[in-house]
């Protein structure tokens, strides 16, 4: 397994996020992918290496010039504020709903903060396009590899991706780094990819992404929307629109369940993953579905990721990982290594 390891993650570091009317300790934190990369070379899953840089170009393909803009040059705006903005993070506190207009740009900085995003759960700090465009170069370094005729490889990166969409951030997301390496597999000669979602929560901005194309099949395995984050996307109904009818797969399961029932989803999201003619796959690998994870509901155990891995293996299909969520930290290294192990 070739590992791509985004040796600038740590420049996004936020400090807090709104949390039942007060702001909390970031649960999406450094550390995370630090203790992936120190147990993957402990247990030498292979070799680990850096990005090359994409350019916006393979980013382009997924989000929009005016998001990308905005991303780019958002700490500057937010800096230019107030001097002592400096030493807090951005988050945005105004939202564009149904009725009002999203064609039009504002100059207001925090109005366009709210155009561009959905929750304020995700602060906006000084290196986050650093770390996040660099995380998109490693999904598409990973994709380039898959495509090159590795097996698989493993984009590690954060801040994790599933939730942003074409032009907004959300749920501790900004660049939509599965999207970017399901459309550079397309680009490199893939006719049909899937990306499969096993992040506890739903990947709606995967979903939107690829909701009206028939060429990306979307499966995702995740807790039940009526109660658990994003809330207002992921239910089974969503099957696809126009040409990507039929194209769209969710799984909802309650909170609490285990792994045999949860397994079984995975199982019917893989055979619908292979009825759709994917030639090659992308896992958005979130390592949230674990019991001891702190902001979710399922009951998967550290050595049920084995098996994960495992089942990923007998699909058959060129595989791209890309890290996703997780925030129990002492065991969320053991827990990614265990899937990517169990495929090896
Ligand atoms: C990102 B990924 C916890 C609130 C949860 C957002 C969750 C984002 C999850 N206090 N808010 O899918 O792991
Ligand atoms: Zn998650």
């Amino acid at each position: 397994m070739i590992t791509v390891y985004n040796h600038h993650h740590a420049l996004h570091q936020g400090k807090l996020e709104m949390f039942r009317g007060q702001l909390v300790p970031c649960f999406e934190v450094p550390t995370r992918a630090d203790d992936v990369l120190q147990e993957l070379q402990r247990r030498q899953l292979g070799e680990v290496l850096a990005p090359q840089d994409c350019g916006r170009g393979p980013i382009e393909r997924i989000h929009s010039p005016r998001y990308l803009d905005f991303l780019a040059g958002a700490w500057s705006e937010w800096v230019a504020l107030d001097p002592a903005n400096a030493e807090r993070d951005a988050l945005p506190s105004v939202w564009p709903v149904r009725s009002f207009r999203s064609d039009v740009l504002p100059a207001n900085f925090s109005a366009r903060m709210g155009l561009f995003s959905y929750d304020a759960g995700t602060p906006l700090t000084s290196g986050t396009w650093a770390a996040a465009y660099a995380g998109a170069c490693c999904a598409v370094t990973a994709a380039q590899r898959v495509s090159g005729g590795a097996r698989s490889a493993f984009s590690l990166s954060r801040p994790p991706g599933h939730h942003a969409g074409a032009d907004f951030f959300g749920g501790y997301c900004f660049l939509n780094n599965a999207a970017i390496a399901a459309q550079a597999l397309r680009d490199a000669g893939a006719e049909r990819v899937a990306v499969l979602d096993i992040d506890y929560h739903h990947g709606n901005g995967t979903q939107a992404i690829f909701y009206e194309r028939a060429d990306v099949f979307f499966a995702s395995v995740h807790g039940d929307p009526h109660t658990e984050y994003p809330f207002y996307l992921g239910y089974a109904d969503e099957t696809g629109q126009g040409a990507g009818l039929g194209c769209n797969l969710n799984l909802p399961l309650p909170r609490g369940t285990g792994f045999a029932r949860w397994r079984e989803a995975l199982a019917l999201a893989l055979q619908r993953i292979a009825q759709s003619g994917a030639q090659a796959l992308v896992v958005s690998l979130g390592l949230d579905t674990f019991e001891g994870d702190p902001i979710s509901g399922f009951q998967l155990r550290s050595e049920d990721y084995f098996r994960v891995g495992e089942d990923l293996a007998v699909a058959g299909l060129p595989t791209v990982f890309v890290f996703e969520g997780g925030y129990a930290v002492d065991a969320l290294g053991t827990n990614t290594v265990n899937v990517l192990e169990g495929y090896a």
